[in-house]
């Protein structure tokens, strides 16, 4: 693995509506972050911030079903060109959020110098809503399928060129709550999913195992999109969509781990934090446990 990291935080919190999702970058920072990762080795380059609009200024977009659209793309087209200049200069792009939305800007700047990238969508949703499909009209439920080229163009288009990713290079792991166009979608799409009947089945170490064999066929580098709701709530309460029956902290432990004997994942994003419906910052503590293991700490 890459030996520097660039660490960039996204306080977005107009993908959704949920306050407070924008005080994740400084909660996970706060949880030490760098300390672990400088601990095992890494270099951290710290590119603080990317500019968000508050929500107080944010124009609501009456034209569109889509919240906050102006401003979740232009706070994502800067996104995408500060990811897309650590991957120039060989650095890991760590990046915290915010809500999901930032995906979008993410995946657009690591996929400009990454043709066939894979991704590892871990959550609870699929994020694959548009805006026909959507029962919200939250961004933060259509990156993935915006990434996928499928959505409103000034957001398919960031980066100025779409799709970011193939349909057939996605995996979802902890999947619980599909709505009824995303399911359909991932038919159509042929998107391989591992929901947490696969996960109770299969067991984490099968679903790892197989999901690096698929992808390791296909592809050259793989983004990991890690959701914090992906996890349990009891495990990770501090997150504006929680759903019941997920991931414990030792699967994802597990997952993180086997991920980083594989050596396959080349940038990665921490996501839907939000410190004010968190206990004790519980949540930024499990996100920055994950990324240790991920960045390969063995505990021995
Ligand atoms: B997250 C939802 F309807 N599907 O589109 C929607 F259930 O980034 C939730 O995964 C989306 O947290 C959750 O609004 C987005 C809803
Ligand atoms: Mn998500
Ligand atoms: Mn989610
Ligand atoms: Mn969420």
């Amino acid at each position: 693995m890459m030996k520097e990291i660039s660490v960039i935080g996204v306080p977005m919190d107009l993908g959704q509506l949920r306050r407070g999702v924008d005080m994740g970058p400084s909660a996970i920072r706060y949880a030490g972050m760098s300390e672990r990762l400088e601990g095992l080795g890494f270099t951290i380059y710290d590119e603080g911030d990317i500019k968000v609009e508050i929500k107080e200024r944010a124009d609501n977009g009456a034209e569109t079903r889509l919240k906050n659209l102006e401003a979740v793309t232009k706070g994502n087209v800067r996104l995408s060109e500060k990811v897309e200049e650590v991957v120039r200069l060989n650095r890991f792009p760590l990046v915290l959020g915010g809500d999901h939305s930032i995906a979008i800007g993410t995946l657009a700047g690591i996929a400009k110098h990454n043709k066939n990238l894979g991704v590892i969508w871990f959550d609870a949703h699929g994020d694959l809503n548009t805006a026909d499909t959507s029962p919200s009209g939250n961004i933060h439920g259509m990156s993935l399928a915006v990434s996928l080229g499928i959505g409103d163009s000034s957001l398919t288009n960031i980066g100025g060129f779409a799709p970011k990713i193939k349909p057939e290079n996605v995996v979802i792991i902890g999947a619980r709550s599909l709505d009824p166009g995303e399911r359909k979608l991932i038919r159509e799409k042929g998107i391989r999913v591992y929901t947490m009947h696969e996960i109770d089945r299969l067991g984490m170490t099968r679903v790892m195992e197989e999901t690096i064999t698929y992808l390791k066929e296909r592809t050259d580098s793989v983004h990991l999109s890690l959701d914090l709701d992906g996890l349990d709530p009891d495990d990770a309460p501090g997150v504006g969509t929680p759903v019941v029956g997920g991931i414990s902290y030792r699967e994802s432990h597990l997952a993180m781990e086997i991920l980083s004997e594989a050596e396959i994942v080349t940038s990665a994003e921490f996501v839907e934090i939000n410190p004010i419906l968190d206990e004790r910052n519980k949540t930024a503590e499990v996100a920055v446990a994950l990324m240790s293991s991920l960045f390969g700490d063995k505990l021995l």
